[in-house]
């Protein structure tokens, strides 16, 4: 049985891997599982076929044979749980690789869709140009942690994990914002983990169905 994730059959990133198929097509590739790709529009996926699968009606979702998973950080840590790769063998050193997702998604992110939010929706309110330097200090203030804690090894904790996938996966939303270039341990650290092979075919996977999607105006 093979795996299905479904993607934006027009993705408003535009090709860019920003979208959270990103993450669960990387973590496929890493463990070297093929997939397949259902790509979904914004009406189809609040069908009540898509509901199904996604309560919330968005991208992605995961099926496999009779599972069926939503949460981009549930998927990949079903698939770092049941495939070598992603994961330590050491029940403490797994234990902490998992807590770097948690962080990664919960600790990390928020602040950065806070600021990401805000601009799309905000801007043109009285209050965006004073709220703007908050949250961009909150950013900040997880980026230097982060950057300390990271010091000048390659990874979060030892070998590259999926708490080092999830983590880049959301450093990744700050391209095109300057805010990384203050850190370049994190950015030399975005940088190591897109030079991965498996990195590589998953961009590139998302990338040309997107540039499909233009040619063909689907
Ligand atoms: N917590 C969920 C998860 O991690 O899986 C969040 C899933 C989610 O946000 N999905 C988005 C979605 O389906 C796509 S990825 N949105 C449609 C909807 O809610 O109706 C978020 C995303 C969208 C666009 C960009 N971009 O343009 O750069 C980046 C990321």
């Amino acid at each position: 049985m093979t795996i299905t994730i479904t993607a934006f059959a027009q993705s408003p990133d535009r090709g860019k891997g920003l979208a959270r198929d990103m993450p669960v097509r990387w973590a496929l590739e890493e463990v070297g599982q093929p997939y397949d790709v259902r790509l979904v529009s914004f009406s189809q996926m609040k069908e009540p076929a898509h509901l199904r699968l996604h309560p919330f009606g968005q991208i992605p979702t995961y099926e496999d044979g009779s599972l069926t998973l939503f949460e981009s950080g549930a998927i990949v840590l079903h698939i770092a749980e049941r495939h070598a790769g992603l994961l330590p063998d050491d029940a403490n050193a797994r234990s902490r690789a998992i807590t770097w997702m948690f962080s990664a998604l919960s600790t990390v992110e928020p602040t950065i869709l806070d600021r990401e939010i805000a601009t799309l929706v905000e801007r043109d309110k009285p209050w965006y140009e004073a709220r703007h330097p908050i949250l961009e200090a909150r950013i900040h203030a997880r980026l230097s942690n982060l950057s300390d804690r990271l010091g000048d090894a390659d990874w979060l904790d030892g070998a590259f994990s999926a708490g080092d996938l999830l983590m880049v996966s959301v450093l990744r939303r700050l391209k095109g914002s300057g805010l990384l270039q203050n850190y370049p341990n994190l950015s030399a650290y975005v940088a190591r983990a897109e030079a991965r092979p498996a990195f590589k075919r998953a961009f590139a996977a998302q990338l040309a169905l997107f540039t499909a999607a233009q040619t063909t105006g689907r």
